[in-house]
């Protein structure tokens, strides 16, 4: 794998993130390697990711790779990686439901799956989680269309819907809904639940803090002794959920919740954890509504609980509408539509390794 011949890679916004897609067999097999040429492509470590592809931003500095299914109830494996910005590191652990969506359309620009004529349906196994999402790409004529009429907060324009469904993803990373077996804990004096339906997450009141949870991402970002208590709490919550030390991971994220003022659901503001969200992570999103339907939890007092199955999720940039359908107590399937584009396909070139 010469770098100076250039690596296929395809560019992709998977709803509010932007990914470099690469086939598996594309990259080397050894994760070590893998991660250090991934690295140099992002242009990491550096704020601005000047000499990569990377957005300087954790939204745009992530990976997905892509290979033909390692299970007959799949018809394509998808990991995620997220690659930090500004320290020389890549992790699996977490996954990204915003670059799920992107998925569907890249196996089926790659030809990893054959398209039907007006939708395809795919079967993704998040090889992060081991879970299985269903994917609908809208391919009329066999080719992905990237062309509609749907529209997400934090993206402009309407652009063709990507619809994705769960089943059991309750506990998808730490092994349960409720990793401490509680709906809710107390962490440095802070009512906190921790939850994973899909996403680990710390969810917790904004009032606890002194905040409205209307402040805007760069009136948090801003505030440095707020980061440093959340990010205290976050390292003890991250045993607590079963993560271990969590000083070197992107997960728990850490929620700060307040009551709706949109007329959603409940309104949310992330750290992800160790910068503020601009919108809201689409499996984040599904882990604050499954709180919200969970009596003793954090969420459940502040949540205006909808009429329907539908949960409007507020966050900096708008909604996320997030299906949750339940039998009695249990949720049995969650979902959300995101939208996806084709930036770029085309060869990238790593920067030159650094000197220790
Ligand atoms: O929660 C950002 C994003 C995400 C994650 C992050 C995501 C999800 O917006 O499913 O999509 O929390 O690191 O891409």
């Amino acid at each position: 794998m010469a770098d100076d011949r250039g690596i296929p890679c395809l560019w992709m916004r998977g709803g509010t993130s932007k990914a470099a897609v690469f086939l598996a067999s594309d990259l080397p097999l050894d994760d070590t390697a893998r991660d250090r040429l991934l690295l140099r492509i992002m242009g990491s470590p550096d704020p601005r990711q000047i000499d990569g592809i990377g957005g300087g931003d954790p939204l745009s500095s992530k990976v997905a790779i892509l290979s033909p299914p390692s299970r007959e109830d799949a018809d394509v494996d998808y990991l995620f990686l997220q690659v930090f910005v500004d320290q020389p590191r890549v992790t699996a652990a977490q996954p990204c439901g915003n670059i799920l969506a992107a998925v569907g359309p890249a196996a089926l620009e790659r030809g990893l799956v054959a398209a039907q004529d007006g939708e395809t349906l795919l079967r993704i196994h998040m090889r992060n989680t081991g879970e299985i999402a269903q994917a609908v790409i809208q391919t009329p004529g066999k080719r992905v269309s990237y062309e509609g009429g749907a529209e997400i907060d934090g993206v402009p324009a309407a652009h063709a819907p990507v619809q994705l469904i769960f089943h059991n993803i309750a506990g998808a990373v730490c092994g349960a809904l409720l990793p401490t077996g509680r709906p809710s804990d107390m962490i440095d004096g802070i009512a906190c639940t921790l939850i994973d339906h899909g996403m680990p997450v710390v969810l917790m009141r904004a009032a606890d803090f002194g905040l409205s949870g209307q402040e805007s991402p760069e009136t948090l970002e801003a505030m440095n002794s707020l980061k440093a208590r959340i990010e205290a709490m976050r390292l003890q919550a991250g045993p607590m959920m079963g993560l271990g030390d969590v000083r070197a991971q992107s997960i728990p994220k850490m929620a700060l919740l307040a009551p709706p003022v949109c007329d959603g659901a409940i309104a949310t503001r992330f750290f992800i954890p160790h910068h503020v969200h601009k919108g809201i992570g689409a499996l984040a999103a599904v882990s604050v509504a499954a709180g919200c339907v969970i009596p003793g939890s954090v969420a459940h007092p502040l949540a205006e609980q909808p009429g329907s199955d539908r949960f409007r999720i507020e966050h900096p940039s708008g909604l996320t509408e997030i299906l949750l359908e339940r039998e009695g107590a249990d949720i049995c399937a969650a979902g959300f539509q995101r939208t996806a584009r084709k930036l770029m396909d085309g060869l990238v070139f790593p920067a030159p390794e650094r000197l220790a």
